[in-house]
């Protein structure tokens, strides 16, 4: 990955390798974490995080649903990220705030492992590639089925959440796949391993319901609107996972990865980015970088950085 050069751990600005934690952290051995992925994009009004607040509201929802308290208010931690990006010269980034219980007791009900918080910036390319996202993905059903609600909280984004991500995407790029789609445990079609998923058959749009285990994602809300705002239904209905195979158009998003178009779903060729794919990431495209002053309000710019990047690389 792309270093920068401070990170914000527990209020401080810190240099990028000095970001440490004690090996005996709670999150570390149960995954007790809740965490977010939000972009920074250098468009029209200068740099400014996508959907900030919307990203902020749903990790203090995935912390207060498995009952960790945050030690900070949400400005607050707005205003760190903020600063953050500025110090770190950073103008287009991918950001990262994690909570999670530290370090000070272990076993599962360790109410007085602190809470400890961390928020990380970097250059984060194409997160399914270039090409991916150009000419479209190979994506493949996993065996592995999406976490559902009677055992986790799908609507969370929870560290521990993320092994069945993990399964599902290690089974697929084994086989030689760009992206894994899981199905949920009634075996209809639930989303990606990081990315929720939109279909399009015969001018209709259809995307899974909460109902069937995805997580909410802030980009699909996002393409959501811009659909309807362009004139299209959309249904949010349970998908068969053989309407994937006869679909004219399938395409995934999230906030890493943006619009990607896919053009195959086990071995069965879809298309070339169709019409609505490219449609939704021309005006998804204009959004993030301020071009609609439909979505502008999506926008929370972050001001001027204070001094110019010098990144570092380091393997991954
Ligand atoms: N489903 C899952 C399981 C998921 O992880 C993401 C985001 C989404 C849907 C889309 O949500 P949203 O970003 O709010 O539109 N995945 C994040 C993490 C990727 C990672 O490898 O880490 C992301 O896109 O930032």
């Amino acid at each position: 990955m792309e270093k920068a050069e401070y990170i914000w751990q527990n209020g401080e600005f810190v240099p990028w390798d000095e970001a440490t934690v004690h090996v005996l952290s709670h999150g570390l051995h149960y995954g007790t974490g809740v965490f977010e992925g939000i972009r920074c994009y250098d468009g029209e009004l200068g740099p400014a995080i996508f959907r900030h607040d919307e990203h902020l509201l749903r990790l203090a929802d995935s912390a207060r649903m498995y009952f960790l308290d945050l030690p900070y208010e949400q400005e607050e931690l707005a205003e760190a990220t903020r600063e953050l990006i500025r110090r770190n010269g950073l103008r287009d980034c991918y950001i990262r705030p994690l909570a999670f219980r530290g370090y000070g007791e272990m076993g599962l009900y360790a109410r007085n492992a602190p809470i400890e918080m961390m928020i990380a910036v970097w250059s984060w390319g194409a997160y399914l590639g270039e090409e991916g996202k150009r000419h479209g993905i190979r994506a493949k059903v996993s065996s592995w089925r999406r976490i559902t609600s009677s055992s986790l909280i799908p609507h969370a984004k929870a560290s521990g959440q993320y092994l069945n991500s993990i399964l599902a995407k290690t089974e697929t790029a084994q086989a030689g796949y760009e992206e894994a789609i899981l199905l949920d445990e009634r075996g209809f079609v639930c989303e990606g391993s990081g990315e929720n998923i939109f279909v399009v058959s015969d001018g209709s749009v259809a995307t899974p319901p909460q109902t069937a285990s995805i997580l909410d994602g802030i980009t699909r809300k996002s393409v959501i609107t811009i659909l309807r705002d362009s004139g299209f239904e959309v249904a949010e209905r349970d998908i068969a996972r053989s309407e994937l195979y006869g679909a004219d158009e399938i395409f995934m998003c999230g906030t890493a990865a943006e619009v990607v178009p896919v053009r195959e779903v086990d071995e069965h060729p879809i298309s070339d980015p169709g019409p609505v794919t490219l449609l939704v990431q021309k005006r998804y495209e204009d959004a993030i970088y301020g071009r609609d002053p439909r979505y502008t309000a999506w926008l929370d710019p972050v001001g001027e950085p204070a001094r110019s990047a010098r990144p570092d690389t380091v393997e991954s």
